[in-house]
């Protein structure tokens, strides 16, 4: 009862689910950059499609239009592709939404690797849901987790090196991470509550995540250890699926706060202050992923910190496109971003 049945039957499976877990759209890894459009999910034109605004909720533009409707929309790292679940498939589509292509004919929930050159997802495999890898032009199939119970919610980290998922293996649910070879796997979260929808920070530091207990969802924030869990908001509606900006500093998620069913879009800072609703539309607007930009010319000591990993560096092409374009004058362009080393 998931993203793939329809809206409908999805939000009746969220509330139903909410009782047994609570299940959603997974947002995935946020990668480092510059903060740039928010993508998330809206019915108001009929049925699910993907719609991009600005971080204000200024703007809102939908991209899709799809005849087999569009969810989960995930950022690649460089911020010029979004990959998402239609009810026949993954796909993925340019930032402007241009070159829809579908992938493959079933799985759900897209995440991307940071290197841009797989993405993992969940299957279906022998009728057990399980985290799978696949090749970016959709070939190649790996079972990464292999487990007789329902494993989902793959969320790449942004230095490449763990996927994070949420499984119910041990009773409930709970947050694990791997190695992306699916050797490794280790429970992180340990509570009675439902424990699901990892998202890692920017610099893969912390995972914010969706916690359930008694029936009430809220969005909660712990180190990579699993340490340290707190909750960031207390509606009396539901708080969840969150994903964080680019350059760490804000959560985006999705509540009811303004009364069941009106599902929207809200942002806040990253230790829960100033919430705000960028949505305002008496439809459905679900399951926002923020897209990571390169850094602006200028602007590249303003990025997080690289997290360890010699894959986290901005680099040369950065520098070299910003003292090019700055030789235009051209400040307001922004480098596409690379990952070397
Ligand atoms: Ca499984
Ligand atoms: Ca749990
Ligand atoms: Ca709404």
């Amino acid at each position: 009862m998931r993203v793939y049945v329809g809206l409908g039957l999805f939000l009746t499976g969220i509330v139903a689910l909410a009782l047994l877990g609570g299940k959603g759209p997974s947002a995935g890894a946020a990668f480092p950059g510059g903060n740039g459009k928010i993508a998330f999910v809206s019915d108001r034109l009929g049925t699910d499609q993907i719609f991009v605004m600005n971080a204000d909720g200024s703007g809102q533009t939908n991209l899709t239009e799809h005849p087999a409707s569009g969810t989960a929309p995930v950022w690649s790292a460089d911020g010029a592709k979004i990959a998402f679940t239609g009810y026949d498939g993954i796909y993925v589509m340019n930032a402007d939404g241009s070159e829809q292509t579908k992938l493959r004919d079933t799985g759900y929930e897209p995440t991307w690797s940071a290197d841009g050159s797989r993405i993992a997802f969940h299957a279906t495999l022998n009728s057990n849901s399980e985290i799978a890898v696949m090749n970016a032009d959709g070939s190649g199939l790996t079972n990464l987790t292999n487990n007789p119970a329902a494993d989902h919610d793959a969320a790449w980290s942004p230095d490449g090196s763990k996927i994070a998922f949420s499984s119910s293996r041990d009773g409930n649910w709970e947050i694990y991470v791997m190695n992306p070879d699916g050797t490794g796997q280790t429970r992180v979260t340990n509570d009675p509550a439902g424990d699901e929808e990892p998202a890692w920070s920017p610099d893969g530091s912390k995972i914010a995540f969706s916690r359930n207990v008694g029936g009430h969802t809220d969005v909660y924030v712990m180190n990579t250890d699993g340490s340290g869990a707190t909750p960031l908001t207390s509606s009396a509606g539901f708080d969840g699926f969150p994903a964080w900006s680019p350059d760490g500093t804000k959560i985006t998620f999705t509540s009811t706060r303004d009364g069941f069913p009106n599902w929207e879009i809200y942002v806040m800072n990253a230790d829960g202050s100033g919430q705000t609703r960028l949505t305002d539309n008496p439809y459905s607007d679900i399951a926002s992923d923020w897209q990571p930009l390169a850094a602006p010319v200028g602007g590249i000591a303003e990025l997080p910190d690289a997290p360890g990993s010699s894959g986290q560096n901005y680099l040369a092409l950065a520098a070299l496109a910003a003292a090019a374009l700055g030789a235009l004058g051209a400040g307001a362009w922004y480098a596409r971003r690379r990952w070397l080393g």
